[in-house]
């Protein structure tokens, strides 16, 4: 039997940003306890909660100083008892976010690890200054490893004299998970949340956690000789024993806990030698590449092109082969650190807003795998529009733009790249109603609500059976319905079209077509698509059963 996850869909909450009940501006558990009606009426089988656990904030929580604990921000750990009673009792399951790459450099392990005559100084990733170089000056950081937030990827520490490798900000030091007593505090912390009734994690970076490159220079590819190349930091050598042993100590397969792998760099072939339960160790892995297809040659994120849709169908066609017999892929086109897909993908002006935000959901709800909604999706929340760098509170960007323009970039075109791909975008608070600060939190939102909440909003969609959210909540009840949905084979149509992406999910005799038009024009649908006399239209954007698809329609039929 499939294990149950197979049939989930996911619903990802970025705390800060959901619901505020203390009027302090950031949103917080008890404001997810009084919101999970929502999450009942959409019908998703998962939340994900981003972090919630003590943290300084340097990256909104992605930066930990006590895993056992839940930020003051957020609430208790009585506030986690009662969200997770809440989900049960409404049929839902709650998955932790699980950042194990790197702590705060506040953490208590670190704070000891700083001690050179510490038996803790191992567990963090400690070298000395580049030979022939004074410790402390520019240039003599041990390796020319770059960080994922800009700037180098080691940090002096002037009392011991030494570097400690940090891949993302200096606030976030790499655990050094060659050290056994690394992996047993970690383990024995999971099964500390599993045991508080937690369902499973999510696994933040899991695939930087057995280091290769960042102990010797990689090749040269950012400002001041730095090494930006992903390639080269992931898929160290012990990847594969690290999680096994995971798996085994935490129970993960044992107990069917619900486990996703955010994997930067993954190819479809190694997240199926990763998901392929033979192997005992993840369930899923979030991969990058389909959020990539709209990078310009650089292939950094803010060299933006426009989206090519034959590449991005090629992409998602090419996981959903590779997976189809062993392993399982996840499904996702935003999350927290992606900005808003009706913007990105779609088509955010007042006519199509609502269209192309259904048919993005078709297309990816009707794809093999585990379904992700992020909070606000569902809505067709729209990207932030920010215009000035001060908007902007997330530290990926304001620390590009300070390199970017320290280096010489010109600010207008810099903050055009940042409009676009800003994760900001995904972090405006949630759009609960049209009220002052969108029904969000009555004091001053930490991060400027997005002004089109007055008509963008959980309230006017739940109350229009024709919006965005009623159409989330269709494709998740056919997915609860149908077996085909589930576990049907994918094939590809019309590869090359630039405008038409068509599939169909065959399962023994039952057939589904999938028709949607990712354009903001009219397509006719050409001749060598499957028959659909006598097929029934399970759901479509649109009352028609024309050949001629109107702009951004979509229709998912039913074979005959
Ligand atoms: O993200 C990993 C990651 O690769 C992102 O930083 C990514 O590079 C960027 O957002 C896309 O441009 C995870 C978390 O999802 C993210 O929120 C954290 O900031 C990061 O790890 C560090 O924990």
């Amino acid at each position: 039997m499939a294990p149950w996850w197979q049939s989930a869909v996911v619903y990802q909450i970025y705390p800060r940003s959901f619901a505020d009940s203390d009027g302090d501006g950031i949103g917080d558990l008890r404001g997810i306890a009084a919101h999970l009606d929502h999450l009942g009426a959409l019908g998703v089988d998962v939340v994900w909660l981003s972090p919630v656990y003590r943290s300084p904030m340097d990256d909104n929580g992605y930066d930990i100083s006590d895993y056992t604990d839940i930020d003051p921000l957020f609430g208790t750990l009585d506030d986690i008892d009662t969200l997770i009673e809440g989900l049960h009792a409404r049929g839902m399951k709650l998955v932790m976010d699980l950042v194990v790459n790197h702590t705060s450099d506040e953490h208590a392990w670190f704070a000891e690890s700083r001690d050179l005559a510490s038996p803790m100084r191992d567990w963090y990733i400690w070298r000395p200054a580049r030979a022939g170089h004074e410790p402390g000056t520019p240039g003599a950081e041990p390796t020319n490893a770059g960080s994922f937030f800009s700037g180098p990827g080691w940090q002096f520490d002037p009392a011991s004299g030494q570097y400690y490798l940090h891949l993302f900000s200096p606030k976030q030091p790499d655990l050094n998970w060659e050290n056994p007593a690394v992996r047993r505090a970690v383990y024995d912390m999971m099964r500390w949340w599993v045991d508080r009734g937690v369902d499973g994690f999510r696994m933040d970076v899991i695939n930087l956690i057995s280091k290769t490159y960042p102990l010797a220079d990689g090749p040269a590819n950012g400002p001041g000789g730095l090494c930006y190349d992903p390639s080269i930091v992931v898929e160290g050598p012990r990847l594969h024993e690290f999680l096994r042993e995971m798996n085994r100590e935490v129970g993960l397969s044992a107990k069917e806990l619900f486990s996703v792998g955010e994997m930067i760099g993954v190819d479809a072939e190694t997240a199926r030698s990763h998901t392929d339960p033979a192997a005992g160790e993840l369930g899923m892995v979030f991969t990058f590449e389909h959020v990539s297809i709209d990078n310009g040659p650089t292939g950094v994120k803010w060299d933006v092109v426009p989206l090519h849709l034959p590449a991005l169908k090629a992409n998602l066609a090419e996981w959903q082969e590779a997976l189809a017999d062993v392993g399982w892929n996840s499904l996702y086109f935003e999350n927290h650190d992606q900005p808003r897909s009706v913007s990105r993908f779609g088509d955010d002006s007042a006519e199509f807003r609502v269209v192309s935000a259904k048919t993005l959901a078709t297309t990816l709800h009707l794809l093999k795998g585990t379904p992700y909604v992020y909070q606000g999706q569902e809505l067709g929340m729209t990207n932030a529009g920010f215009t000035s760098i001060e908007q902007y509170n997330d530290l990926e960007s304001t620390r590009f733009f300070a390199e970017a323009v320290a280096g010489g970039g010109d600010p207008a075109q810099l903050l055009g790249a940042i409009g676009f791909k800003s994760r900001d975008n995904a972090r405006t608070p949630m759009q609960w109603d049209a009220s002052a600060n969108a029904g969000f939190s009555t004091g001053t939102p930490w991060l400027a609500v997005n002004p089109n909440h007055t008509r963008i909003n959980a309230a006017a969609a739940v109350a229009d059976p024709d919006s965005v959210f009623h159409h989330y909540r269709r494709l998740i009840a056919l997915r609860h319905e149908l077996e085909v949905v589930r576990q049907g084979r994918f094939a590809l149509l019309l590869p090359e079209d630039e405008r038409l992406f068509c599939y169909t999910r065959t399962l023994g005799e039952e057939v589904l077509l999938v028709v949607a038009n990712w354009s903001s024009a009219p397509v006719v649908l050409p001749s060598g698509l499957p028959d659909r006399a006598g097929a029934e239209v399970l759901l479509g954007t649109h009352d028609s059963l024309s050949d001629e698809l109107a702009a951004w329609e979509s229709r998912i039929y039913r074979l005959a």
